[in-house]
C-alpha cells in the first residue's frame, strides 16, 4: 500500500459543536500521522476553489457558506485544516468520516455519530476528507504552503 498525504477539514459545525478533538482522536487511532495543523479563515476564493468539481451542483451556493461558517455564527470563517500521513491515508480517513449523507453513515464513523441533515435540509457532517490521490494532492497544496508541511 502506497504513503499517502490527505486533507481533513474539520467543518464549522465541526469546530461550532467542539468536535475537533474528537476528530484528530479518531484520526490518531486509524494510525495516521499528523503533518500540518492551522486554523483557517476561508476566503470566498479559496471556499469555491475547494469544491469547484461541484459548482454545477444545486447546494453549491450554500455549501459555500456552510464551509465559511455562515450558518454557523462564524464572523471568522474558522475551519482547521489537517494534513496527515500514511499508508493508505485517504481511505482511513474516508473510513473514519463515513458516508457523505450523515443518513447513510455507519454509527461507528463520524458523521454517523455526530452528523446531522439540519431542518433547513443541509447536510452537516462534520469534516471533509480528500476523496482519491489526485484530489488529496491538490487539496493539500491548496490548503497549505510546502513550508507548513513536516518533511516527507
Ligand atoms: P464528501 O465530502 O464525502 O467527499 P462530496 O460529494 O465531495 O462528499 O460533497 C462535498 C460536500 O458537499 C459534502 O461533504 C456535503 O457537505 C455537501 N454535499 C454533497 N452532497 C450533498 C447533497 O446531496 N446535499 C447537500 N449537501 C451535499
Ligand atoms: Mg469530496
Amino acid at each position: 500500500m502506497a504513503v499517502e498525504k490527505t486533507l481533513i477539514l474539520v467543518k464549522p459545525d465541526g469546530t461550532h459543536r467542539k468536535l475537533t478533538g474528537l476528530v484528530i482522536d479518531r484520526l490518531d487511532a486509524a494510525g495516521l500521522e499528523m503533518v500540518g495543523a492551522k486554523m483557517v479563515s476561508v476566503s470566498e476564493k479559496l471556499a469555491r476553489e475547494h469544491y469547484k468539481a461541484l459548482a454545477d451542483k444545486p447546494f453549491f451556493p450554500d455549501l459555500i457558506k456552510y464551509i465559511r461558517g455562515e450558518f454557523h455564527g462564524f464572523k471568522d470563517h474558522r475551519v482547521m485544516a489537517l494534513a496527515y500521513r500514511g499508508e493508505n491515508a485517504i481511505g482511513k480517513a474516508r473510513a473514519v468520516a463515513g458516508a457523505t449523507n450523515p443518513e447513510h453513515a455507519s454509527p461507528g464513523t463520524i458523521r454517523g455519530s455526530f452528523g446531522r441533515i439540519t431542518t433547513t435540509g443541509h447536510f452537516e457532517n462534520v469534516l471533509h476528507a480528500s476523496s482519491d490521490e489526485a484530489d488529496a494532492e491538490r487539496e493539500v497544496k491548496l490548503w497549505f504552503r510546502p513550508d507548513e508541511l513536516l518533511k516527507d
